[in-house]
This record gives structure tokens, sequence and C-alpha cells, in this order.
């Protein structure tokens, strides 16, 4: 994928508050430090656009990001926040439950994970939920440079074992954003949903 241009547009607090201009929304989620924000990143080639933290839930709001003015890469924040208190903790979840269920130009989202831990009952019951949904998903392991090789080799195998109900081989992502791998390939997974249905049809 070649970034042209990249524009962050705007915070919001609500799903009511994105963009609805008709261009297709691609969103990552996942748990809290889980590179998110890190990975949008790295896709887009740019080094501190959307903001990163070592301290988790640091991102509270949608963040819609125009990339070539041709589609939006949404950072959510992250779900499974212990620290934070439960009233924040309560608000989080249906702000982008809502989001993915009630926008129309939601395409697909990455579903990030740490391939160093094992899905999670979080990670179980979004996956479950998107299932029912039909929103297209991609599940994305991060930090994949904080194994060695043949450890990685390992649990790469590991996943796909586990995933296999949920997602066809060969769907599962790896990704390192610190040794910049990944990349192309996961561009080339989801570059397909984020044509404008006007553009597809012409
Ligand atoms: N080694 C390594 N560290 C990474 C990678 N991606 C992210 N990190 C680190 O993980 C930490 C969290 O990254 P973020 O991108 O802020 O995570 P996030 O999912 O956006 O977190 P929240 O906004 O809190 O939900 C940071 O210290 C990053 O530097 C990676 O590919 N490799
Ligand atoms: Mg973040």
């Amino acid at each position: 994928m070649k970034i042209n241009t990249v524009e962050f547009i705007k915070s919001a607090a609500e799903f009511s508050q994105a963009p609805v201009d008709g261009l297709p929304h691609l969103a990552v989620a996942g748990r809290s430090n889980v590179g998110k924000s890190t990975l949008i990143n790295y896709l887009l080639g740019r080094r501190s656009l959307a903001r990163t933290s070592g301290k988790p839930g640091h991102t509270r709001l949608l963040n819609f990001f125009l990339v070539n003015k041709a589609f939006y890469l949404v950072d959510l924040p992250g779900y499974g926040y212990a620290a934070v208190d439960r009233k924040t903790k309560g608000e989080w979840g249906p702000m982008v439950h809502d989001y993915l269920e009630g926008h129309p130009d939601v395409k697909a989202l990455l579903l990030l994970m740490d391939l160093r831990r094992e899905p999670a009952q979080e990670e179980a019951r979004l996956m479950a939920w998107l299932g029912k949904s039909g929103l297209p998903f991609f599940p994305v392991l991060t930090k994949i440079d904080k194994l060695k090789p043949q450890a990685r080799a390992k649990k790469l195998r590991f996943w796909r074992e586990q995933m296999q109900g949920e997602v066809a081989s060969g769907a599962l992502s790896p990704v390192s954003a610190l040794l910049k791998l990944g990349r192309e390939e996961l561009w080339a997974k989801v570059a397909p949903l984020l044509v404008k249905e006007s553009d597809a049809e012409a």
C-alpha cells in the first residue's frame, strides 16, 4: 500500500461524532497496550502520528486518521484495562460497540493480540460477536520481535491451531513494528475491503 497522505481528522468521545462521509473505515481493536497505536504508525509509515505509551489505557477516544483521502484508519481505546475505574471502563465498551455496530461505513476490523499471550475471554467474546455481526475481522499478532525465531514459530503454530474455528488458515497476520515485519502482507489482506462502494461499482 502506498501511503500518499495521512491526516488526523478528529478524536471522538462517542460514535455519533465519527465522520460519516461515505468513506470506508478500518478499525483497530485490542486489549490495552497490545500495540494498536504503534501498528497504526507502522502501517502508515509515520513515526508518531497515533500516540503510543508504555502505560496501558493511553488511547481513550476514537481517533480518526484519513489515509490517501480514501479511507479512515480508526484507533480505538483498548479493552481489559484493569487499572481504570469501573465507571470509565463501563463507558468504553459500549462506545466501541455502538460505533462498530452502528456506523454505516465500518468495513473491517483488525483484532490485535499479543503473540506471547493466549486468546483471552475478551477476545473470544469479541470474536463471537463479530461472527454474529458479520463484520469482517483480521486477527493480528503483535510484538513478534519479543520472541526468538524458534519460540516465535512455535507460538504461531499454537495460535493457528487455537484460531482454526474462527478464521481461515493464513488469515492470521504476525507483525512487528519494531522490526518492521508484516506490513505489506496485512495491507494486501485488508485493502480490497477499503474501496468506496460507488467506486467499486463504477
Ligand atoms: N517490541 C515491540 N514493542 C511494541 C510493538 N508494538 C508496540 N510496542 C510497545 O507496546 C507499548 C504499547 O503500545 P501502544 O501502541 O501504545 O499500545 P495501544 O494498544 O495503543 O495501547 P492503548 O492505547 O493503551 O490501548 C509501547 O511501549 C510500544 O512501544 C512491537 O511490535 N514490538
Ligand atoms: Mg493506543
